[in-house]
């Protein structure tokens, strides 16, 4: 088989390029591990920044995100006694919209057929080859037989995990980045969620995060140590923990229910780069992690995204190749200060085992100048609906 764009990975940041290059006329062809049913399992991201809807927009794929996505105009710190509210729309005009990563990997799903996008599900061994010339190709399995796809570039879009970043050859790249020392316990239930916008409390006993799907499904979090199990963690002890985490005044409107899904996701920061070698262009979680902390993860590959789409059209419509050029230094320019926002406020939110009095005092000290501050609110929130790409 032959194609312009090899895209590796299904995730919201293949299936958003893969459209994007396919609605400006470019062939492409999408490989993934996974089935369909696995990728739209799989429950992560709910918040969403300005560009990555104007990306759905952009594409004719919002009609679901305008009727069921959820406007939100600020969210709320809570440091055990008070909640200091970030009136993003008051302070930067712009808001943000709930909506489940889950939703928007389904819209970009059941739109492939009708926009003539080829995904491959259940791609198994895909590797990656001669990407340093102008004619790598990519090799996969299916049902048992192997096959070969020749293109021009290849875009992994695979996540952390993915064959794609370890295929350029060591030394080429430089990476670095933090682990956290807890994980995000996580559960989703169908109850109403407890206040009307998100609530990242930093509380005596650690953080927790109060957020929903829609008026009638929450999502919350607590951080645990990562030597928790999740056998350790019966409902109503998580119930228990977010009620206390949370505040006295968010605990009276937790309304209990069974959950849906669990999950303990540790939290990482990492940065590779370049985030272009030779014919291979990385997007997302490929090249960068960040902790969930802000909810930048899915919009940072979104606007990966965006800057890889106008590159592609660039070199393939107008035989123009610096913005292939330039792809890394515009997306990782973005990258580094998202992964600034989300280290920060997770610095700022959690207690680290290995703080002591002072890290603490540093904590409230922060958290009392924000509430004080219109400019610490006003920076704070720029960040949160997505710095400009
Ligand atoms: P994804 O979504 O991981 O998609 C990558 C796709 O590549 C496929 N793949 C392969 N395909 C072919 N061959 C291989 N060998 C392959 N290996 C992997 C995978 O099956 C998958 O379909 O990356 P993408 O598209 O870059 O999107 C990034 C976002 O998914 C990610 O940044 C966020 O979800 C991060 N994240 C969260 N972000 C938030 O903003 N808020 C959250 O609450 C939040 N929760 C999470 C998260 C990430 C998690 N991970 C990665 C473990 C919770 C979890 C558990
Ligand atoms: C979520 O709803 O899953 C969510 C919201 C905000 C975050 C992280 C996760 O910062």
């Amino acid at each position: 088989m032959k194609t312009q764009v090899c895209i590796v990975g299904a995730g919201p940041a293949g299936l958003l390029l893969g459209h994007l290059l396919r609605a400006e006329g470019i062939e492409c062809v999408v490989l993934e591990r996974r089935s369909p049913e696995y990728v739209l399992g799989r429950i992560r991201a709910g918040v969403l920044e300005r560009t990555t809807v104007s990306l759905m927009e952009r594409l004719g794929l919002d009609a679901r995100l305008k009727a069921e996505g959820l406007i939100h105009d600020g969210f709320n710190l809570a440091d055990g006694e008070r909640l200091i509210r970030i009136d993003i729309a008051g302070l930067t005009g712009k808001h943000v919209v709930v909506y489940g990563q889950t939703e928007l990997t389904r819209d970009l799903m059941e739109a492939r057929e009708e926009r003539g996008l080829e995904v491959i599900y259940g791609a198994a061994d895909v590797t990656l080859h001669e990407i340093e010339s102008d004619a790598p190709f990519v090799t996969f399995l299916k049902e048992g037989a192997e096959h070969r796809i020749d293109c021009r570039v290849i875009a992994g879009c695979d996540g952390s995990h993915g064959p794609s970043r370890r295929a350029i050859p060591a030394g080429v790249g430089t990476e670095c980045g933090r682990e956290y020392p807890f994980g995000w316990l996580g559960i989703m239930a169908d109850v109403p969620p407890c206040n009307h916008e998100l609530i990242y409390a930093n509380h005596a006993r650690g953080f927790a995060l109060a957020s929903m799907r829609s008026p009638t499904r929450s999502r919350y979090y607590i951080d645990v140590p990562l030597t928790e199990r999740m056998e350790d963690w019966p409902d109503e002890r998580i119930w228990d923990e977010l009620a206390i985490r949370l505040g006295p005044e968010a605990a009276v409107h937790i309304t209990r229910g069974p959950a849906l899904e669990k999950s303990i996701a540790p939290l990482r920061s990492y940065v590779f780069a370049p985030m272009r070698h030779g014919s291979l262009l990385l997007c997302g979680d490929a090249a960068h992690i960040v902790p969930p902390t802000g909810a930048k993860g899915l919009n940072l590959a979104a606007s990966d995204v965006h800057y890889a789409a106008e590159a592609l059209t660039k070199f393939f419509r107008r035989d123009d190749g610096e913005a292939v050029g330039t792809y890394s230094a515009r997306a990782l320019a973005r990258v580094w200060k998202s992964e600034r926002f989300s280290w920060s406020l997770t610095r700022l939110m959690h207690r680290f085992p290995e703080d002591g009095p002072f890290e603490r005092a540093m904590q409230v000290a922060e958290l009392d100048y924000i509430a004080s501050s219109r400019a610490a609110q006003t920076s704070i929130a720029e960040n949160y609906v997505g710095l400009p790409v």
